[in-house]
């Protein structure tokens, strides 16, 4: 059966690193693999992208941004990941829905509740089958991001948004431990690559033993 499985962290965390891998690790036990990213993943999601990362619209409510999250969602979930699994193929998502929780519920501090009440709306019952969280602490994730590009609208939050963003990861994950696998991606790439790689393979034994 096709997994649907999402790397989740801060800015800088390496999701990059950590999904190339992630894929590699896949493909080798002859699964097929769509690679995409949130919010973005189809036409509609990658304009509403520009519209939610970009400075055009600095001062967008807390509600207009979570709802478009959620337009995006509905569009990639629709015209991207139910077809692909249906089809047979794994799915890895770069973010999804966890980041709508830390990012607008525990950062911008959207009651969870309409979270969740947009969660079962958009999603019905689809939920990731596995999330990797690439926790580290928010100077070095914002350091690493900071190296190589200008900030974005979210990347010029102050560093208490992250940290509430970063204990709001933490928190989700402790409240679905069968979900989660915390990541301490604080260390050397070669470090967390292995981490990565031991929880991918336990993860694709579980899925198809013998
Ligand atoms: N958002 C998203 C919400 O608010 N709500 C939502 O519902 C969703 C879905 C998306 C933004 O939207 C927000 C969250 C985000 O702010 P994004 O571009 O998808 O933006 O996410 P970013 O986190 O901004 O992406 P980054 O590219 O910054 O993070 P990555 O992908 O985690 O970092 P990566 O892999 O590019 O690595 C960054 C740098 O660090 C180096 C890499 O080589 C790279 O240069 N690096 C390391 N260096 C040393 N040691 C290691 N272990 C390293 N790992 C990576």
């Amino acid at each position: 059966m096709p997994r649907f499985i999402t790397v989740e962290g801060i800015e800088g965390a390496g999701k990059t690193s950590c999904l190339d891998l992630l894929e590699q690790r896949i493909r080798q036990r002859g699964h097929e693999v769509l690679v995409t990213r949130e919010p973005g993943g189809t036409p509609l999601g990658e304009d509403l992208r520009q519209l939610l990362l970009g400075h055009r619209h600095d001062g967008m409510a807390d509600d207009t941004e979570l709802l478009l999250m959620f337009a995006a969602r509905a569009e990639h979930l629709h015209a991207k990941i139910e077809p692909a699994l249906v089809a047979g193929s794994w799915v890895l998502c770069d973010r999804f829905t966890d980041a709508t929780y830390a990012y607008q519920g525990y950062g911008r501090g959207i009651d969870l509740q309409r979270i969740a009440a947009l969660e079962t709306w958009v999603q019905g019952e689809r939920r990731p089958d596995l999330t990797l969280l690439l926790d580290l602490p928010v100077e070095v994730g914002l350091q690493r991001a900071g190296r190589r590009s200008t900030p974005d609208r979210f990347e010029r939050q102050a560093l208490t948004f992250f940290d509430r963003v970063r204990q709001g990861y933490l928190s989700l994950a402790a409240s679905a431990p069968g979900r989660f696998r915390v990541i301490d991606a604080g260390q050397s790439l070669d470090q967390v690559s292995r981490q990565v790689t031991a929880t991918i393979d336990a993860f694709l034994d579980s899925a198809d033993p013998g």
